[in-house]
This record gives structure tokens, sequence and C-alpha cells, in this order.
């Protein structure tokens, strides 16, 4: 399949924990190369808007609270297959049902708290990719 690019996002919790170098190692002996890279503290106002699909549901609050809690590092990533790669390195979305290897069955704590962020469908990480990065970022 061709290349294909998809968004990421370190969560907080672990930036705080000290796992982004790892993630990002997990990442590229994936096959991803990281071709756009940042830190940033989400306001609530764009973690509000970067959740907006969920805004309906009972965590919305507290997920916003918690994405707003500390750094994230958001990251596009290119590979073949991409999207689906990066869902199936992450695991479950929640840690204690997912895969033994996965970044969320490693640094995930809760279905919250769960290290990482990955795009589900093709539109949706244009949009992720371009809420985060400019055409110029992201070569
Ligand atoms: P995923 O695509 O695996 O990140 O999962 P979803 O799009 O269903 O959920 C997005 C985020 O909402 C999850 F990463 C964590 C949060 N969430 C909760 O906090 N509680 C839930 O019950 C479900 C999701």
């Amino acid at each position: 399949m061709k290349n294909e690019r998809t968004l990421t996002i370190i969560k907080p919790d672990a930036v705080r924990a000290r796992k982004a170098g790892l993630i990002m190692a997990q990442l590229e002996a994936c096959g991803f190369e990281i071709v756009a890279m940042k830190k940033l503290t989400l306001t609530e106002a764009q973690a509000s808007a970067f959740y907006a699909v969920h805004q309906e549901r009972p965590f919305y609050g507290s997920l916003v609270a918690f994405m707003t809690s500390g750094p994230v590092i958001p990251m596009v990533l290119e590979r073949d297959d991409a999207i689906a790669s990066l869902r199936r390195a992450m695991g479950a979305t929640n840690p204690a049902e997912a895969a033994d290897g996965t970044i969320r069955k490693l640094y995930g704590t809760d279905i919250e708290k769960n290290a990482i962020h990955g795009s589900d469908a093709p539109a949706t990480a244009a949009v992720e990719r371009a809420f985060f990065f400019s055409a110029l970022e992201q070569g």
C-alpha cells in the first residue's frame, strides 16, 4: 500500500511519566517516519474543539481537563497503511483490554489516561493533522 499520513498525540500522562522518547522509538521501530512534531499545552478551547465529536458523552469534561493538564506532543507520522498501522501499534482504547506490547498496554493507566491518540480514518487524519500543523510544517 502507498504511503499515508496520520496524526498522533503523546498525551499528558505519558509526557509527564517521561515515556515520550520510548514511544517515539517504538513508533520508529514500527516503520513510521516522524514528519512533523511539536510540544505544547492545549487550552480548554483547543482541547474542547479537538474532541468536539465526543461533546455529548459523559466523559467529555474529564477528557478535556486531562488533555489540558500538561504538555502534549502531536506528531505527523508517515508509512504505508499509516492510519490502521498506528491503531494497531496503540492497542485498544482501554489499556486493560489492549494487546501485549502495544503502546497503551505498556504506558496507559486507564481508559482516559491512555498515553496516545491516533486518527481513526483518512478524513479525520487530514482534519487532525491540519489542527496542529500548517502545510509548511508538514513538508
Ligand atoms: P480512541 O479512538 O481509541 O482514542 O477512542 P475514542 O475515540 O472512543 O475515545 C477518545 C478518547 O476519549 C479516548 F482516547 C479516551 C477518552 N475516553 C474516555 O475517557 N472514556 C471512555 O469511556 C471512552 C473514551
